[in-house]
């Protein structure tokens, strides 16, 4: 029985040491190509929309921490079930080990931009991992443990010797494990550390966002989102490897002249700077997925005319990012005079290496899987006709303007308040559609009363709204909708997020206590 255990701790230990080096040897290659990290990508490739959905309601951002805790969950049950099988015959432990990699090692090579160099932590995880399980295997043969302490009889050293041996070997492959998977995650934090750049003045600056409702709505959200507090969404477990000076943008496909530019080609272009409120399609009614920053880039029409689009047949913008993920932008909505960028700089400062650095694009009044590519590195001129991106290969739409929606932040659903004097406050978008002209609040399904809003940043950029009210105790419901400046009101009917954004109205109840 001990034997058994014994065993299955020895497949854990040794694929823990065999992912650890794989980590490891992944940080100075491809990070993106360690063994977990592969799995884990394809596995939100493979992942069913509906499941995706859910899993982000669920789990919030939370949900790729999630999920690679269950891929290695569930590698550990191979390995344990490894362990057991090398104990009866030590070939087929192994060959179940150098399976798992061996799926690893694919996922990995199957990755849209990946190269032959990519099998190489699934390689080391492979040789590291079954290795480790040779050398467990072989020092508990060299006299087996069935006592549960060291008998006293004649072989009675030579057994707490042996014993002591295999504690030795499995202390020092754990602590190897740790120390590789902790080098593993330095190096790539240390590769992908922000770079020191002094980013130009804008040619066309943004006028000075006014102060909004911060000071005044205690638990509203800030009139404009601070970088580290913006929402991210995106397909990756790891940051992408990339420096300024190693990157370039290129304009190819049905273009008059494929065109690239570098980094300091951008910077060297005049740059204008806005006010954007960025928008999940994933964002639920009442729901945390959007952001509203100060966005510093070159406008995406002297980019394409640089490469000439005047007898272009294309109807889709197909960007392709640093791993070859690709987001289809409608063209003639990207081109109809908005303020498409590709943008460089947020809230004063280059982009972060999660929202994009080193360039991305930014649409106005689209939501952002269908226009605000992060880590681009090709804009190609297509038709949908032709080209599928990652998302519409999921029956996503192609064409999705956000939605007008509002959103009350305090007081907090399910709280409990003070009665007597409150405020009711939040935030209505309707990015590209006038901006928002109203909000209306309802308490307890009663009139819609007029909300009092906060400043305006410009119609691609959300607004602020309160509304005082006397809580009296007992429990309330309270409900908002907004109104465009193109005088659209948010609907009630209700849609989920896929496949074009949900709609509906957000009510929530507190207690006044
Ligand atoms: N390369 C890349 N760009 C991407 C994505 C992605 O998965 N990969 N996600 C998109 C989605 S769905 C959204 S909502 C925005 C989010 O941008 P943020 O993370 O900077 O807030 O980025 C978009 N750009
Ligand atoms: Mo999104």
């Amino acid at each position: 029985m001990r034997n058994r255990f014994a065993y299955a701790g020895f497949g854990i230990l040794a694929t823990l040491v065999g992912v650890a080096t794989g980590h490891f040897v992944a940080s100075l290659l491809n990070p993106s190509s360690s063994p977990v990290l592969a799995v884990g990508s394809q596995v939100i490739d493979l992942t069913p929309t509906p499941m995706k959905e859910w899993a982000i309601r669920q789990f919030g951002t939370h949900d790729k921490t999630i999920l690679v805790g269950s891929v290695f969950l569930g590698v550990l049950v191979f390995a344990a079930i490894g362990g057991l099988l090398a104990r009866k015959r030590f070939v087929l432990g192994a060959a179940l080990l150098v399976l798992l990699v061996a799926i690893a090692g694919y996922t990995a090579l199957s990755r849209p931009a990946a190269g032959v160099q990519d099998a190489i932590p699934a390689l080391a995880t492979a040789v590291v991992g079954v290795g480790a399980l040779w050398l467990l295997d072989r020092t508990w043969r060299r006299a087996p443990l069935t006592g549960s302490a060291p008998s006293e009889d004649t072989h009675g050293e030579a057994r707490g010797a042996s014993r002591r041996g295999v504690l030795v070997a499995a202390g020092a492959l754990a602590a190897a494990a740790a120390v590789l998977g902790g080098a593993g995650r330095w190096i790539t934090s240390y590769r992908t550390r922000p770079e020191n750049i002094d980013l130009p003045a804008a040619k066309d600056p943004a006028p000075k966002l006014p102060a909004g409702l911060d000071e005044k709505v205690p638990g509203i959200s800030p009139f404009r989102t601070p970088t580290k507090d913006f929402y991210r969404v995106d397909t990756r477990l790891t940051l992408p490897v990339v420096t300024s000076q190693g990157w370039s943008l290129t304009i190819d496909g049905d273009v008059d002249n494929e065109v690239s530019f570098s980094y300091d080609d951008l910077l060297a272009m005049d740059l204008m700077e806005r006010d954007i409120t960025l928008t999940c399609v994933s964002n639920d009614v009442g729901g945390k997925y959007l952001g509203a920053a100060r966005w510093l880039g070159v406008p995406l029409k002297d980019l394409l005319d640089k490469a000439g689009i005047d007898s272009t047949k294309a109807d889709q913008l197909l960007s392709t990012d640093v791993d070859g993920m690709t987001i289809g932008t409608p063209l003639d909505v990207a081109l109809d005079g908005r303020d498409s960028m590709i943008a460089v700089g947020m809230n004063g400062a280059p982009l972060p290496r999660e929202h994009g650095f080193p360039a991305r694009m930014i649409v106005p009044g689209l939501y952002g899987f269908v226009s605000a590519t992060k880590w681009i590195t090709r804009m190609t001129l297509t038709t949908y006709a032709e080209q599928d991106s990652y998302w519409t290969k999921k029956d996503w739409a192609t064409d999705a303007p956000i939605k007008i929606s509002s959103r009350i932040d305090t007081p907090k659903p399910l709280s409990t308040i003070d009665p007597g004097r409150t405020v009711i406050g939040g935030l209505a978008w309707a990015q590209h559609q006038g901006g928002i002209s109203k909000v209306e609040v309802r308490v307890d399904g009663g009139a819609w009363q007029e909300a009092r809003m906060g400043p305006t940043g410009g119609q691609d950029y959300w607004r602020q709204w309160y509304l005082p009210w006397t809580a009296e105790k007992g429990q309330h419901s309270l409900a908002v909708r907004a109104i465009s400046g193109d005088d659209e009101k948010q609907t009630a009917a209700r849609a989920t997020p896929f496949p074009d954004g949900s709609s509906g109205i957000q009510e929530i109840v507190v207690t006044v206590a």
